[in-house]
């Protein structure tokens, strides 16, 4: 190439490594909006999109890269080897299948955890000091079985859980209230789903919390109908799935922000899919979400939760339902 013998000299070795380098596998919806949260907020500019499907994640990988002098030049590579995604720092699974109509859960369980089994260990064979996330869903059950099969210490592998929900319950409240979400303070823990559990005793604002100014806030009895906002938390996918199909924007940019607390050690709560057995009175081996603190070894410690007799209830409840489902796999 006569241009560039010309134009460049070479000297020194170039680094083909960073620190930073983020994988996100499958390339569906949720997987993109994975991949453009992160480049779009220069959380890391070395993302790897791995897809079992070819021309798929040809044609995703090739569109960002035309991008990519946008994007900080950021590296961005896409394949099906899982080669390419050789020393990732985080690596998230957004592969498998959706709910179809006339589908069971049982039958998206089954499907997905097959997935998943296949996807770990080429991942971790290459990246064996990574920290995995999984959104897939059921996440919580695929979490757990990801663990078990990735063999990796306990605090680096979970799912991005409730920590899609917490974002939904305090948007729902800053809403309601005319403050922006980032001054509210509240969480959503257990299943990321239908039994999922809103702790209004942990509720405030600029430091106040609700249940001081009312005993009721959120539970039953409260004549301001607090407990709505968790409605609107659960029917939120339902709403957006009726509208557009699937969802993907608000799963981006909310598992992007785990991938930022990694990659700068950032040491914030979150609430996120983990062992929960004897924390909180629980005691199904199940994954479910609790507010933990995330850094870049993963989860780093726990929050001692002070919830109430019936947020406690609720959230052995949600504890049992998964431990059904993680039950209905044995079988
Ligand atoms: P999609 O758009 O159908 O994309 C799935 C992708 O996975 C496709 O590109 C497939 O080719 C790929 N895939 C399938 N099997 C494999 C395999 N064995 N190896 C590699 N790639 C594979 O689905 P979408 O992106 O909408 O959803 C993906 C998953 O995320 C689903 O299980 C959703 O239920 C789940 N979500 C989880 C959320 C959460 O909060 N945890 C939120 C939204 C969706």
């Amino acid at each position: 190439d006569l241009v560039r013998e010309k134009l460049i000299e070479p000297f020194g070795r170039p680094v083909n490594k960073t620190k930073r380098k983020v994988t996100v596998v499958g390339c569906g919806q949720v997987g993109m909006a994975v991949v453009m949260s992160i480049l779009a907020q220069n959380i890391s500019n070395e993302v790897c999109i791995i897809d079992a499907n070819e021309k798929l994640v040809n044609g995703e990988s090739k569109d960002v890269q035309q991008g990519s002098l946008y994007l900080r030049d950021a590296v961005i590579i896409g394949n099906t080897d899982y080669k390419a995604s050789e020393d990732s720092a985080v690596c998230i699974i957004t592969a498998g299948e959706r709910q179809k109509k006339g589908q069971t859960r049982l039958d998206l369980l089954k499907t997905n955890v097959k997935i998943i089994t296949q996807i770990v260990p080429p991942l971790v064979k290459y990246s064996p000091e990574t920290i995995l996330i999984i959104v897939s869903n059921p996440c919580d059950i695929l979490a757990h079985v990801a663990w078990k099969t990735s063999q990796l210490p306990l605090e680096r592998v979970f799912a991005s859980g409730t920590h899609l929900d917490t974002a939904r319950f305090r948007y729902f409240i800053a809403k309601r209230l005319g403050v922006s979400a980032s001054s509210v303070q509240g969480y959503v823990i257990g299943e990321h789903g239908d039994s999922s559990v809103p702790v209004w005793s942990a509720v405030s604002v600029g430091g106040i919390r609700f249940r001081d100014l009312s005993k009721c806030a959120g539970a039953e009895g409260d004549t301001d109908q607090w407990h709505e906002v968790h409605n609107q938390v659960v029917k939120a996918a339902y709403e957006v799935i009726a509208g557009k199909g699937y969802t993907n924007w608000a799963i981006g940019l909310t598992v992007a922000s785990l991938v930022s607390m990694i990659l700068d050690n950032k040491n914030e709560v979150a609430t996120v899919s983990t062992l929960a057995r004897e924390r909180e009175g629980i005691e199904n081996d199940v994954f479910l979400s609790l507010p933990v603190v995330l850094g870049a070894n993963g989860v780093t410690s726990f929050i001692k939760l002070q919830l109430s007799g019936l947020e406690q209830q609720r959230l052995c409840k949600s504890a049992e339902t998964l431990n059904k489902a993680m039950q209905s796999l044995k079988g």
